[in-house]
């Protein structure tokens, strides 16, 4: 049955090769003597329902057959699957499909043509040549194609080539659209010629062709296969169809023995070759099924000598014209003869495996301007490969099998590290230049009243933070560090970055806590002596005021001073600081008072205290930093962004990747380091306001520090989670952000703590340096407002001194009028006290009134004079108004006989 048209139409050469066997076969004497050997065919289209129909009529009509030829892989298999129940043997010349390898579902079939997958180690081969590591398949969805893509994905997985798999029926537009978007390179389509010149178009209107592109087609298909037929409409041109197929390859199994021996027929494979091209309507490369023609012409033969083969086995009285369908024996015979068959035909070596298939030599050719051109052949027995070395290619070379990607790990640009590198050597000499500074200068009461050790661990954490930096700039352009390391130097730069941090800010914050801290107890030691002395003597709305005087501000200060220290001093500072009475009382306090305070706040402070503050945190960052180590060390971790196309290299896609330093809980530790952190700036900002007014001797930068502190906390507080959650993948942003930071924090910091002192230093003589006379230690190192304001205290404080004198002199002069008074007047005073308004004398001598106007006098006489000054001075009236005003008041009142 022939194929004269459909998926593969080769009926046009094959039916003439046929014609020209069974001619030759009936013209040799010694082959089939007596027999005519003759031919009844049906044209199958390549269609199994057609071929089973023409079967069918072919074996229910006589003659009575003895074997069957058949064409196409598709109509090999029904016809061969089918074949059995009337004991035929099937022999195929055109069945590529592996399928039909199998002896179980085809057990009397034999083929001329060699198995579709002898083509797959030559594809194979070529794909090692040219290093193609990645291939596509685009098959039509019939069994021959399907089994052989499967079979070359099986063979390519074992030779480590990756291989995509698309196949279509129909229209194959989405298969080479999905093809395309797989970034598919090498593409191998196994397709009958008709889909071809469909897949061929696509690829042209895809752009799925040209310099990029490598296609595989099937060789047997004719040689101007991807010409459009006019009546097919595929919507492409002839010239589209030749530019998209231009430099494809193909690979077909040997069909013609190219060698000058004579076989069975007694002929060459090139004088058939020549005998069937005189016998063509057109041109062999444009007839279907001229490369099989030998193999028909080759079947036809093998056909003639099983029966020939079988004649001569049967019986004497048995003869193969009375053959029937029915008769095992015989067709038994036939088979046997069939699968011994051995001869030399026009094909070369006929001869069938125990599969029934033919092992057979491959060609490669190539399509060069609309030729094919060898390119060599493939030996699969001996794995050998001859290569001519003329293929050519629209670009330098072979395509790449996929757009090549570059990982192109983002680093920080090398300017930004250099001058980051540059401003933080710079800090590091100036940290060192600092230390000399303050070991020279030590002698200096202005460096040796400012905790140098204290300073020095300043200078240490801001030279550490600077170092950190060299560190946190890596890798950067053209500085690339081996992966392996990647891991430590995350730990290493971040725990320096901590450990500076600490020692630095650390030190800033010991100063601002124990200036707080003694701030704190000096204000408890006041607050509890005015309590017991002047507090139940003063007004009782004022009192109330003291006591209650509550804001949500007043609140929060309280619970971090409460925080703070555990003696409680966040109320009494509170009371100290804020209130009006406070207020008036810090301003106007006594001499002795202010005294005792001056003595309390200028008494050394040993160093271990600073130390100890900034060897708790420096424990705290060790504890962490090892924690972070070994329970969850930080690893290098790649993230990839969008590739990009290289605009320098062609195929060439760049892919930015942002190496990071990552834990499995990355979120935890930061959490645990930026909370801790920020507890501290947010402590150390409170602490700074809260003792903005103190001032200690042996802590002289006080404010400064706290100057520094508001300035790191600030820096760090808006840092921090910028860099942590806004641009932590943008490398250049992120260091800049970081350097910058941190650099500003160092300078300024050690600008602040630094810069007075050389100044100072410079402007100042040592001799100097001691305090001035007319103000004792409290006052000396004293700021010009808290100068002025203790010397007007001090002033009020002398006039109220002698106001208190007078006051007392008139006193005692009224108790000696009242006692004579009183002696005079014997036996009538307690009439008289009942007169006045219930004044009277306790038996110790004092003066009891029952009158709320007189209250007063009776403090004033009553009261130790400090305490007197005390509460006009927190009454914020001039004492001296007061008495005056007392005294007009009651001038006319009962009082006025006490007075008088
Ligand atoms: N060489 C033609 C193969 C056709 C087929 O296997 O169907």
């Amino acid at each position: 049955m022939e194929a004269l048209a459909g998926g593969w139409a080769g009926g046009p050469a094959c039916q003439p090769a046929v014609e020209m066997a069974l001619a030759d076969i009936n013209s040799q004497r010694h082959i089939l003597p007596g027999y005519w050997l003759n031919m009844t065919w049906r044209d199958s289209k390549c269609q199994p329902g057609l071929a089973i129909k023409h079967m069918y009529d072919l074996l229910y009509n006589k003659p009575v057959k003895v074997m069957l030829l058949s064409g196409c892989s598709t109509v090999t298999t029904v016809v061969a699957e089918t074949s059995p129940v009337w004991n035929l043997v099937t022999l195929s010349y055109g069945g590529s499909s592996p399928a039909l390898s199998n002896r179980e579902r085809f057990p009397k079939l034999f083929r001329t043509h060699p198995s579709a997958i002898i083509q797959n180690p030559t594809r194979i081969r070529l794909f090692e040549k040219f290093n193609w590591k990645k291939v596509s398949i685009l098959s039509s969805v019939e069994e021959v194609f399907v089994s052989t893509a499967k079979d070359l994905e099986k063979e390519c997985s074992q030779r480590g080539i990756r291989v995509q798999r698309q196949s279509f029926y129909g229209d194959p537009a989405d298969a080479v659209k999905t093809l395309k978007r797989q970034d598919a390179r090498i593409i191998v389509g196994l397709f009958y010629e008709t889909d071809a010149r469909r897949v061929l178009c696509q690829a042209h209107k895809q752009g799925v062709f040209g310099r990029r592109y490598t296609w595989f087609f099937i060789g047997w298909y004719s040689d101007t296969w991807y010409i459009p037929p006019p009546e097919e409409h595929l919507g492409c041109t002839a010239k589209e169809m030749k530019e998209a197929a231009q430099y494809h390859f193909t690979t077909e199994s040997q069909m013609l023995a190219l060698d000058s021996t004579r076989g069975v027929s007694g002929m060459t494979g090139k004088e058939f070759r020549s005998r069937l091209v005189d016998r063509l309507e057109r041109k062999p490369g444009d007839t279907g099924g001229f490369p099989e023609a030998p193999l028909a012409y080759d079947a036809v033969w093998a056909l003639a000598l099983a029966v020939n083969c079988t004649i001569a086995a049967l019986p004497s009285d048995v003869k193969i014209e009375n053959f029937y369908y029915d008769n095992h024996a015989m067709a038994n015979q036939i088979f046997e003869c069939v699968r011994n068959t051995s001869f030399l035909g026009v094909s070369g070596r006929v001869m069938f495996s125990d599969q029934g298939d033919r092992i057979v030599q491959t060609i490669i050719e190539q399509m060069q301007d609309g030729n094919y051109t060898k390119m060599g052949t493939y030996d699969m027995n001996s794995r050998n490969l001859t290569w001519l070395g003329r293929e050519k290619w629209l670009g330098k070379g072979p395509p790449t099998d996929s757009t090549i990607v570059r990982k192109e790990i983002l680093t920080v640009s090398i300017k930004v590290y250099y001058v980051v590198c540059a401003l933080s050597l710079l800090g590091l000499i100036l940290t060192v230049a600092l230390f000399i500074f303050n070991r020279r200068y030590g002698y200096r009461s202005i460096i040796s009243q400012s905790q140098p050790q204290c300073n020095n661990a300043l200078l240490l954490g801001s030279a550490l933070c600077c170092l950190s930096l060299f560190l946190l700039g890596l890798p950067a352009d053209g500085i690339t560090l081996p992966t392996s390391i990647f891991g430590s130097l995350c730990h290493i730069r971040i725990s320096m970055l901590m450990i500076g941090f600490t020692f630095a800010y650390g030190s800033l914050f010991a100063k601002v806590w124990i200036v707080h801290r003694l701030g704190a107890t000096e204000s408890q030691q006041l607050a509890n002596r005015h309590k017991d002395e002047c507090w139940f003597a003063l007004p009782p709305q004022l009192s109330m005021s003291l006591q209650d005087e509550e804001t949500p501000w007043h609140s929060i200060r309280t619970l971090i001073t409460g925080l703070a220290s555990r003696q409680m001093v966040g109320s009494a500072l509170r009371k100290v600081s804020s209130s009006p009475f406070a207020t008036a009382f810090s301003t106007k306090r006594s001499p002795s008072t202010a005294s005792s305070i001056a003595d309390f706040l200028n008494q050394p402070i040993a160093a271990a205290k600073f130390y100890l503050v900034i060897a708790t945190f420096l424990l705290a960052d060790l504890v962490i930093i090892c924690l972070w180590v070994v329970v969850d060390p930080l690893k290098r971790k790649e993230l990839k962004y969008p590739r990009h196309e290289d605009t320098n290299q062609e195929d060439t896609m760049i892919e930015p990747i942002l190496e990071l330093c990552q834990s499995s809980n990355q979120e935890l530790w930061i959490g645990v380091v930026l909370g801790y952190k920020c507890i501290l700036l947010v402590f150390g900002l409170f602490l700074s306001y809260e003792s903005r007014k103190l001032k200690l001797r042996y802590i002289n930068d006080s404010r400064l520090v706290g100057l520094a502190i508001y300035n790191v906390a600030i820096l760090a507080l808006v840092t921090g989670p910028v860099v942590t959650l806004l641009i932590r993948t943008q490398a250049d942003a992120n260091f800049t952000f970081i350097s910058v930071t941190v650099l500003l924090c160092a300078y300024i910091s050690m600008g602040l703590i630094f810069v007075p002192k050389i100044r100072h230093i410079h402007t100042v003589p040592p001799t100097a340096d001691e305090s001035q006379p007319g103000l004792k230690n409290g006052t000396q190192r004293m700021s010009t407002s808290d100068k002025s304001r203790y010397e007007l205290m001090t002033k009020e404080n002398e006039a109220v001194q002698q106001k208190i004198c007078l006051t007392e002199e008139r006193i005692r002069q009224c108790r000696r009028r009242l006692d004579l008074l009183t002696n005079g007047m014997e036996g009538v005073s307690s009439s008289s006290a009942t007169r006045t308004g219930g004044v009277s004398l306790s038996e110790e001598g004092q003066t009891t009134f029952s009158s709320p106007t007189i209250t007063t006098h009776a403090l004033v006489e009553l009261q130790p004079p400090p305490t007197i000054s005390t509460q006009l001075s927190a009454s914020s009236q001039p004492f001296t108004g007061s008495i005056d005003a007392d005294e007009a008041e009651h001038s006319d009142s009962s009082s006025d006989e006490i007075f008088l």
